[in-house]
């Protein structure tokens, strides 16, 4: 199956002129059950479910305004070159949608998380512009069918359509049109992530061809899809009950087992570096001392912590740098 054949499913072929120019935001995620490895590379269908938390007003905002020649693309205020990974994956997403051949879009998006330090991913970036296509265009699609496209930019995008809690839905069907994310009801307001940076570096691998090279080489990976259905149901248990120890052992323990999936493969992926071990371990330490805070941490060396608003003091004071988001507030 193709994405233009899932997109005669969704898209309508009879469309309004697109507007001038629109705008639309959307917010990071955080994974606390992970995505990682898929069954359909071509469609981004995952070998398991995932389930992440939105970041509130962290993410990416885009504006949209056709253009003449080729598409043009401004980041955080500076221009990027079409070369550049996220220009070349964007013109490669329009290319799904343009009108006619000689439709081009002028790109200018801001990031409101800090895009250096490896914590904006691919997916508030392509959920923005699904939206702002959704607008421009005249699709009037409903946030399921969007996520449905937006997964087919980047997996983790079709999470970035909603907020608070959120669970993508594993799917078995070959179109993948059952396989969308959808938020939970439950709200949880005194609950804070921690963005903790430790390194700028650019990362040795991309998510994208960290998984594809752990699922086919890591003798470790058989034993994850069936970890994470178990992860998965246990976490929208602990959120249905506002469980925070067993939400924050369970996240923790999930991304672990994500990294030694990774660490087992060959050659091995190693997103880890010695300050995100000494992060690792003063978490531990703080939870010893009665400080209630876990880790979670993705393809990149940096650390998002889970608490509770009342901890809060005790870990700005080990982690003075930390970035506090609210995602219920
Ligand atoms: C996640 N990650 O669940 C996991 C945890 C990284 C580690 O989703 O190839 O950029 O575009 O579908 O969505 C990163 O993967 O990959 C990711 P593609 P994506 O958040």
């Amino acid at each position: 199956m193709t994405k233009p054949e899932v997109i005669a499913q969704l898209v309508p072929k009879r469309l309004p002129a697109p507007k001038k120019t629109v705008t639309a935001f959307a917010p990071s995620n955080i994974a606390l059950c992970k995505y990682w490895g898929k069954r359909d590379a071509e469609l981004n269908l995952p070998t398991a479910p995932s389930l992440s938390i939105s970041l509130g007003r962290l993410g990416s905002e885009v504006t949209l305004t056709p253009c003449a020649d080729h598409d043009r693309y401004t980041l955080n205020g500076r221009r990027l070159l079409p070369e550049c990974v996220f220009a070349r994956r964007a013109s490669a997403f329009f290319d799904l949608f343009r009108p006619h051949k000689q439709f081009f879009l002028e790109v200018v998006a801001r990031n409101t998380i800090p895009t250096a330090a490896g914590l904006a991913s691919s997916a508030s970036g392509f959920a923005a512009l699904t939206l702002a296509l959704n607008d421009l265009l005249g699709w009037k699609l409903d946030r399921r069918k969007l996520s449905i496209l937006a997964r087919l930019g980047s997996g983790s995008a079709c999470r970035s359509l909603f907020e608070g809690f959120v669970e993508w839905r594993v799917g078995k069907a070959a179109d993948g049109l059952d396989s969308f994310a959808e938020p939970l009801p439950t709200r949880w307001p005194d609950l804070r992530v921690g963005l903790v940076v430790l390194s700028k570096q650019e990362k040795p691998i991309g998510s994208r061809d960290a998984m594809a090279h752990t699922r086919a080489t890591s003798p470790l990976y058989a034993a994850w899809p069936a970890t994470v259905e178990r992860d998965f149901a246990a976490l929208k248990e602990a959120i249905r009950r506002r469980d925070f120890t067993r939400l924050g052992e369970l996240a923790e323990g999930n991304a672990l087992a994500m990294h030694a999936t990774m660490l087992a493969a060959r050659p091995a992926v190693v997103y880890c570096l010695p300050e995100s071990l000494e992060a690792m371990q003063a978490v531990r330490a703080l939870r010893a001392d009665g400080c209630e805070v876990y880790f979670t941490m993705d393809a990149g060396p940096n650390l998002k912590l889970l608490f509770r608003k009342p901890d809060l003091r005790g870990i700005v004071k080990r982690f003075p740098e930390v970035q506090v988001v609210a995602p219920f507030a």
